[in-house]
Parts: structure tokens; sequence; C-alpha cells
């Protein structure tokens, strides 16, 4: 049993080819029909096109990444009972087409937030970073969210602010288009004022609300993934903690053994990011793995450097505060025990080589993620063979 090895494509309009994937040593790929509005329905069609793409270079579509959720439907105003249904169709879809892993969040408004896309780690090589002063700064002075102040200590808000006032036009700029950075596999932003109207939409939704929301989801969905075979991978927060005064339920390990504990349907699964957990100290990522691994359905790996304050950056792979040797050594046991495979892909990757003359969608360059595929590769291989002989 092996990890199954795939790296995430954005689609045709994404500068790393199938055949660059595919010499990177993928068998599967991981990709969504991103053109397709949120809360659409997927088409068989539209599905089958985007198989055979993948097919025509001898992968396989393992993962969809994601299927969004709506925004309705985490609030559970609107339309949602209409995206729900659309929802199941797609699953059916997809199901119907031989695809069966399915990633999503449940995050509000946005997904991953950092403050520099292009942070210079000292080999010169660019990786994601989230400083928490700049992040402040971005709230309180760019976005000026009412009543953000509320959520920073006064230390927190005067460091925000020393830093805002040393920053240049230019660096301004970047950090607001790396925060307003916007879904995977877009290339447009959104603007501060649409994200000021996002959040109103939120203020009376509390953690325990969209919890409760998410509840009633996967109670609604899991019967038709359980009857076509689906598995569910819910992606972690990231970063793992409330931002901009949203309701943040996928952090820890807690938050994930609530769900599974609600909704026991064998659908009901996870997507292990090691990278946005481990982005938590007190996330202790093997014994996630041992306790909540027959219901790890998809892997991203990843490791993240952080420090007391909460800033952290996207390490090497195998570098970094995740211990990946103890990370894989779980995966390796749970696949040998249960005898199944798991997708895995490296999360993002450095920018580096020849892709620093290139405008990769951010996290997501070819040669960064070869480089973890290849260490990740390796280091499964050398626990295979020398702990479990397999
Ligand atoms: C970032 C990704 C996330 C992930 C979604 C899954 O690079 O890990 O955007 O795809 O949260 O729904």
């Amino acid at each position: 049993m092996n990890m199954i090895q795939t790296m995430r494509w954005y689609g045709p309009n994404d500068i790393v080819s199938l055949q660059d994937i595919k010499q990177a040593g993928c068998s599967g790929v991981v990709t969504a029909l991103h053109q397709i509005p949120v809360g659409e329905v997927w088409t068989l069609d539209k599905i089958l096109v985007r198989k055979a793409e993948v097919e025509k270079y001898n992968m396989k579509w393992e993962v969809v990444e994601s299927l969004p959720v709506h925004e309705d439907i985490k609030k559970r105003n609107g339309n949602y009972a209409l995206y729900i249904d659309n929802y199941k169709t797609s699953l059916i879809n997809l199901a119907k087409c031989g695809i069966y892993v399915v990633t999503y969040n449940f995050m509000p408004v946005l997904d991953w937030m950092r403050t520099d896309l292009m942070f210079k780690t000292d080999t010169g090589a660019l990786a994601l970073r989230f400083e928490k002063a700049a992040f402040i700064a971005f709230d309180l002075f760019m976005l000026k969210r009412p009543d953000a102040e509320k959520d920073y200590s006064d230390v927190e808000i005067s460091k925000a602010r020393k830093l805002f006032a040393t920053l240049s036009g230019t660096a301004k700029e970047k950090l607001l288009s790396s925060c307003l950075q916007a879904l995977p596999g877009s290339t447009t932003h959104f603007t501060t004022e649409m994200v000021l109207a996002l959040l109103e939409g939120y203020k009376e939704i509390t953690p325990e609300v969209l919890r409760a929301n998410l509840i009633l989801f996967l109670s609604e969905i899991t019967p038709t993934a359980d009857a076509y075979a689906i598995q569910l991978a819910i992606h972690p927060d990231d970063p793992p903690y409330p931002i901009l005064g949203l309701p943040r339920i996928m952090s820890t390990e807690t938050d994930v053994q609530a769900i599974f504990d609600a909704v026991p349907a064998k659908s009901n699964g996870l997507c292990f990011c090691s990278g946005s957990f481990g982005a938590r100290p007190d996330n202790d990522l093997p014994g996630m793995l041992q306790r909540l691994g027959s219901k790890v359905y998809f892997l991203h790996l990843r490791s993240t450097k952080r420090d007391e304050e909460g800033n952290f950056y996207e390490a090497n792979h195998l570098e970094g505060d995740a211990n990946m040797y103890e990370v894989v050594k779980e995966v390796v046991a749970l696949m040998k025990n249960e005898q199944r495979s798991i997708p895995m892909r490296p999360d993002h990757g450095h920018q580096m080589l020849d892709d620093l003359s290139k405008n990769p969608y951010p996290g997501y360059s070819a040669i960064g993620r070869l480089k973890g595929l290849a260490e990740l590769r390796g280091l499964e291989m050398g626990i295979r063979n020398s702990l479990f002989r397999l």
C-alpha cells in the first residue's frame, strides 16, 4: 500500500501542464471545474471532458479539490436548499464518472489567507508567509473592518501600526493584494468592499451556528455520498484560528472529532493537511493521524515554520515544525493496517529556479512541488522498507 502520488492541476489555464505533472512521477491529478460558478451543478459532460484530458496523459483524476460549498449553505439562508440539492447531484455525477474522493472546506468567505505570497527564504526561493502584524495592519488600516480593534491587544495594534508606517506604497499594495487573493483557481481578486459586505453576512453566525450548519449539511449529503461510495474530505482552516472576526470550526482535533461524532457516516472524512493543522503548536500531528486515521481520505503534506507570535512561513517539505518523518510513518502504518492506499499531494512548494521568472498560482509552481514530492516519496519508501518491510 503506497501513498497515491498526485499534484494539483488548476485546469487548462494552469502554466504547469499535465505533462509536467506526469514527469514529476504522479499517477494521479487533483483538480476541479473552477470555471463552474459555486453552487451550480457539475454536469456529467463537463466532468467527462476534464477526466479525458487527464487520462490522455495516463493519469487518473484521483481527487476533486474542491467541490466548493456555497456561502448560503454555510449561513443556511437564501438558496441553501437548492445549493444542497445541486451539491448532491454533483456528487452523484462525479461518482458516475468514477471519481470518489471529494475535498471541500467550510471556511466562511475566504479560503486560505497569507500576507506575503513571495516571502524570500534564505536560499532566494519564494514561500508563502503569514505575518500577524501585517495581517492586523491590513484588517485595521486597509480593510477598516468595523470594531476590528476589539479583536486585538494594545501591543498587537501598536506593532501593526508601526509596521504599517514603515511600508512603502508598493509594499502596501503587495500586502493588500496578498490578503485579497480570491478563491484558489481564480485570478480575480476580492475588493475591500466585497470582503466587508461578505463579512457583514456573518454577523449573526457564531462558531456554534456555523458548526450546526455544517452538521446539517453533512446530514443531508452523506446518505447520497454513502450510497455512491464517495469519500468526503473536509479541509481544515488555514490558518487554524479565527480571522477577521469570522467563525472557524475546523482548526483542531476536537473540531474534527465533533463533526465525526455528530455525523457518523462512512463518507464523512478528512483531508489531513499537515500544513494547516501544523501551524498550531497544540495540534499533535502524528497523534491526530493515529486517532483520526481511518477517516483520512486525502493527504496534503507540507510543513510550516512558526514562531510564538503566530507568524509562519511554509518551509521545505521535510523541514519546519511538522515532524514529517513521524507523519509519514503514521500514514504508512495506517495504510498497512487498513490495507488501503491514500491519495497524497505535496502541498504548495517554493517558487525556485526557472519558476522564479514565471507567474504561477501562489504555492503551486512546478519545481518546488516536484522537489517536495520527490522528498516525500523517498521518505515513504525508506520508512516502508526499513520499518515495515513492505
Ligand atoms: C490551498 C488549499 C486550499 C484547499 C481548500 C479545499 O492551497 O489547500 O485552498 O484547496 O481549502 O477546499
